[in-house]
């Protein structure tokens, strides 16, 4: 049997990061933890763009005008959404979840999904740097394996398993 490699190695890859501004200390601290996995990975700090967006609603149309520049490797998309008491909470979610689901399949550029949706902003901050982690550093590294992923993907693999 043969298996494709996974690489985490994110040296000579492009990555653009998609950030709702809504909730910004939140979607900030997700940008923090994804700009330190990219660059720790070996990611150029001039090889990663930021593009901030009003909120996670708008993200899947910036990170689809993104992939389709060709000039990216892998898409990252960082956002909070907060459930406020009001259906506005699930069609935001469906919204940008759909949206990134969409971008990923129509253009065939990885785009991980860092968009925290949590019933209130303590479930928020403890997944942005808190007890729970950083979900921003959790989807750099899944665009980073996706990146080298799909390359590799382009011929047969040669690593016997
Ligand atoms: N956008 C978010 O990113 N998070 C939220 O919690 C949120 N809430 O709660 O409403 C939110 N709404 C704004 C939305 O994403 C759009 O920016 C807005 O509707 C304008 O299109």
């Amino acid at each position: 049997m043969r298996t494709y490699p996974s690489d985490r190695d994110a040296a000579g890859l492009r990555f653009a990061v998609v950030v709702g501004r809504f909730n910004h200390p939140i979607s900030s601290a997700l940008l923090e933890g994804c700009r330190e996995e990219l660059t720790s990975r070996g990611a150029s700090g001039d090889d990663v763009h930021v593009a901030w967006v009003p909120g996670a609603f708008e993200i899947p149309l910036a990170a689809r005008k993104l992939a389709e520049s060709g000039r990216y490797d892998a898409i990252v998309t960082l956002g909070a959404v907060i459930r406020g008491g009001t259906p506005h909470f699930e069609y935001v979610c469906q919204g940008v979840t759909d949206g990134v689901g969409a971008v990923m399949r129509d253009t065939g550029v990885p785009v991980a999904f860092g968009v925290l949706t949590t019933d209130d902003v303590d479930s928020a901050l403890a997944r942005a740097g808190g007890s729970e982690g950083n979900k921003g550093v959790e989807a750099a590294l899944a665009a980073v394996e996706m990146a080298r992923l799909v390359r590799a993907l382009a011929k047969p693999p040669e690593v016997e398993s």
